[in-house]
């Protein structure tokens, strides 16, 4: 049975079809902002027994809210979440893995080669007018043809992405703190062995304490001059400013960014380069695939509500699927 009842909180933005599935089944609750102090009065942050979540949610948030059951988050990284915390009070979270994963690695394979092959600056070039009015566009310095790919994270996704790099003849590797028994890529038991032996290194990691800025002066030191990096993962692996003095002095030769450490951004200190393509975090961003996101966000809740079942909760969350 559904209690309709229930009332779901919604802070700031998420996939309108989100919203409007929960509506069917919940009472909403929604606040226009994740930042500040939580606007809700206590009459209803007593009621409020799930959150439906896209980008982040305060601890503090969280400690106002004493009946709150479930977080279900939208995104398959749940960053934002203070697992911790969660599991300390017994409230499920629950994220939107697998559904991605083809969109996602896609993703990662167009913005390799836009990175190495510069095909938006070229498109640019064309709508411009340069190349009616100039002539053609100028060779790319760089080639996928013969490279060493490494992959920073052999997850769901960084699984996909490899099965895809099949097809173009490179060599493929990876790094993850566990080695996979299922694939016969080869395996670097550290970050820093990997990047001193490939010349493109694509990151797939989540955003933890331990992978906070783990893309770092050393890291680029040893991808060397030849070397491309791409990530797919989160902007806080990276540390940006060490990143941006690399594609500056050549200690580097591109980089392909799809996130942040900070989003949104204007992405200031990379904007005059030439040898950077960015997108605006839009890995997954298609209307089939975002919708099944928001459809297994919902369905987490209701499973929860209705049975005490949930989909796909995180490894850290109290119970199991
Ligand atoms: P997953 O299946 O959990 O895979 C994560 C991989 O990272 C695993 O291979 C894991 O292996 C490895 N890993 C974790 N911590 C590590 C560390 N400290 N050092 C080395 N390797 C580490 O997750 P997924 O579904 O593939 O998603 C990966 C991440 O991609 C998400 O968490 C999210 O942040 C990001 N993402 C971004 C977008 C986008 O729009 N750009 C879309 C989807 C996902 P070990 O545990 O063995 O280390
Ligand atoms: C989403 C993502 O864009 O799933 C993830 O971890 O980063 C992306 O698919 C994001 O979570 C939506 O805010």
């Amino acid at each position: 049975m559904t209690q309709n009842k229930v009332t779901v909180l919604v802070p700031g933005r998420i996939h309108p079809r989100v919203i409007s599935r929960l509506q069917e089944q919940f009472d909403v609750v929604t606040v226009a902002d994740q930042k500040g102090d939580l606007a809700l009065d206590d009459a209803t942050r007593e009621k409020v027994r799930g959150v439906a979540l896209s980008g982040k949610l305060q601890a503090e948030w969280v400690e106002k809210l004493p009946n709150l059951q479930i977080i279900s988050n939208f995104g398959v990284g749940y960053d934002g979440v203070d697992t911790k915390q969660a599991a300390a009070r017994g409230i499920i979270v629950t994220h939107t893995p697998n559904v991605l994963n083809d969109e996602v690695a896609d993703t990662a394979i167009g913005l390799l080669l836009n990175t190495i092959r510069r095909l938006p600056v070229a498109e640019d070039w064309l709508r411009s007018g340069r190349w009616a009015a100039e002539g053609p566009f100028a060779l790319s310095p760089l080639s996928l043809k013969g490279r060493s790919v490494g992959i920073l994270g052999l997850g769901r996704i960084g699984l996909e992405i490899a099965q895809r790099l099949e097809p173009f003849k490179v060599k493929i590797g990876y790094h993850t703190r566990t080695q996979r028994s299922d694939v016969s890529y080869t395996y670097f038991s550290s970050l820093k062995a990997m990047a001193e032996e490939v010349d493109t290194l694509i990151s797939i990691i989540p955003g933890t304490a331990e992978t906070h800025k783990i893309i770092n002066a050393e890291i680029l030191s040893a991808l060397g001059p030849n070397g491309v990096f791409i990530n797919v993962g989160r902007g806080t692996s990276v540390d940006e400013a060490t990143l941006e003095a690399a594609l500056r002095n050549g200690t580097i030769a591109a980089a392909g960014l799809d996130v942040f450490y900070t989003e949104p951004t204007k992405a200031g200190g990379f904007l005059d380069l030439d040898n950077i393509s960015m997108l605006p975090h839009v890995a997954s961003a298609s209307v089939p695939t975002r919708n099944a996101m928001a459809d297994l966000v919902v369905d987490n809740l209701i499973g929860w509500f209705d049975d005490k079942k949930v989909l796909t909760p995180v490894p850290e969350t109290p119970v199991k699927a």
